[in-house]
């Protein structure tokens, strides 16, 4: 592994929370990611199912977790089952893992080969009445390719098809909404690693270079720290290219006098960091958009300060959308006696259908975690120890403007931890960061 090794116990944690939300008589299956095929013989870089990554620790293809907690046999009662690195395997493609390192990772009880894995689910089977199974719940996932989770239940299901199955996802939903000690010290390392590559951006940028340049100068600062890489496509866009959301190019040269906005975050232990920070191209801000950056910014400080417990993203989406109304019309976008209509004769107006939205159209805040996007619904309340993305933006294509300010916030019982709040975002320090 190229990160720290994450200490056993919170995996352990994290399996015995678990059971304690399931009935009686129960069986929980979970699996690991396969290898997903690119072109040819190759294959993506691997990816953990995070679910199972977060019982588990384990980075590898096709592990399977066996919980069955009341089995006669204690042996049996918490499995991992690991691909079998044989001679030939481990020749072609690298070490898997032993029985004691899998042990050592997950603090697992018992340690099989993928090979036993169908004579030790017969014997289970006969103990238990409830099988719980997981699937990708997350409110933004859609594919229709069958992935691992779906092929595995239908294995089973066909075998033992008079059991009830239930669903463990909205369990480890709940789990991992809430984030551990263990896991926020990951997150701040992704963190770090993300603030430090923004450094590097700060003193790499001019004009005339290409948004891939940069793109790479993030890669690279990643990668030396130990991250897996990006977390999500990084997203590199200058001048009216910020306007475009989820900007997926990066392939235009960076303009003198125009903006550059930087939505990017490392992957560090499968934990993401997610930060967005608008720059100018050629270190100094024009009026106009100093102006707009600094109505961003007001925003995105009041934004966490009202992050606390009891919140949902729903609800500080109209908080934030009210703070960005008025910013719109300082800024002579909107006009005071249409918002002032607007909010006398339909306070309850969709976001949608709001004045504002023409500016800033989208949410504010996401879940994150081991995914960038991560579990949790957007009326989910929130409580101590939920991680948030704070992400207010301004867009103007017409003056190609698009400012979106981007920090990670932990909420408390007190006030809201922003975990990147040494990345520089205040427009004095971005200039001075730029001149040296
Ligand atoms: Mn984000």
């Amino acid at each position: 592994m190229k990160y720290r090794s994450i200490p056993s116990e919170l995996f352990v944690r994290n399996r015995e929370k678990l059971l304690q939300m399931i009935k009686p008589n129960s069986v929980v299956l979970v699996c690991g990611n396969d290898e997903s095929p690119r072109s040819g013989d190759q294959f993506f870089t691997y990816r953990q199912n995070p679910d199972l990554f977060y019982l588990t620790g384990i980075d590898q293809e096709r592990t399977i977790l066996m919980l069955a907690p009341e089995h006669p046999n204690p042996k049996y009662r918490e499995i991992l089952f690991l691909v079998y690195g044989d001679k030939t395997m481990e020749t072609w493609y690298g070490h898997k893992f032993t029985e004691e390192e899998a042990k050592k990772i997950s603090g697992a009880k018992t340690v099989k080969w993928l090979s036993e894995f169908d004579s030790i689910l017969g014997d289970v089977m006969q103990h238990v009445e409830f099988v719980y199974m997981n699937t990708n719940e997350n409110p933004r996932f859609s594919t229709s390719v069958p992935y691992k989770d779906l092929r595995f239940i239908s294995q089973v299901k066909n075998r033992f098809p008079l059991h009830e199955y239930k669903r463990v996802a909205p369990l480890i939903t709940k789990l991992r909404l809430k984030k551990d000690e263990k896991e926020v010290e990951v997150i701040q390392n992704a963190c770090k690693i993300t603030n430090d590559a923004f450094h590097r951006v700060l003193k790499f940028m001019r004009p005339g270079v290409m948004e891939y340049e940069i793109e790479a100068e993030i890669t690279h600062e990643f990668l030396r720290q130990g991250a897996s890489g990006h977390a999500y496509s990084p997203i590199i866009a200058s001048g009216r290219n910020a306007c475009i959301l989820h900007y997926p190019d990066n392939d235009k040269p960076c303009l003198d006098g125009d903006l550059i906005l930087l939505d990017f975050g490392a992957e560090y232990g499968n934990y993401a960091a997610d930060t967005t920070r608008t720059i100018p191209v050629n270190g100094k801000f024009s009026p106009r958009q100093r102006q707009v950056y600094e109505a961003v910014l007001r925003v995105m400080k009041q934004a966490i300060n009202l992050m606390v417990p009891g919140k949902t993203i729903n609800s500080l989406n109209l908080e934030v959308d009210a703070l960005i109304t008025d910013e719109l019309v300082n800024l002579g976008l909107l006009k005071a006696e249409e918002v002032a209509k607007e909010r006398k004769e339909k306070p309850n107006l969709e976001r949608e259908k709001k004045l504002a939205f023409k500016y800033f159209m989208h949410g504010n805040s996401h879940f994150m975690g081991l995914d960038v996007h991560d579990v949790g619904s957007k009326d989910t309340p929130f409580e101590p120890g939920m991680l948030l993305s704070c992400e207010p933006g301004i867009y103007i294509p017409e003056e190609n403007i698009g400012i979106r300010l981007e920090n990670d916030i932990l909420i408390t019982d007190g006030k809201p931890i922003d975990l990147l709040a040494s990345e520089p975002i205040e427009p004095d320090d971005i200039e001075a960061l730029m001149r040296r």
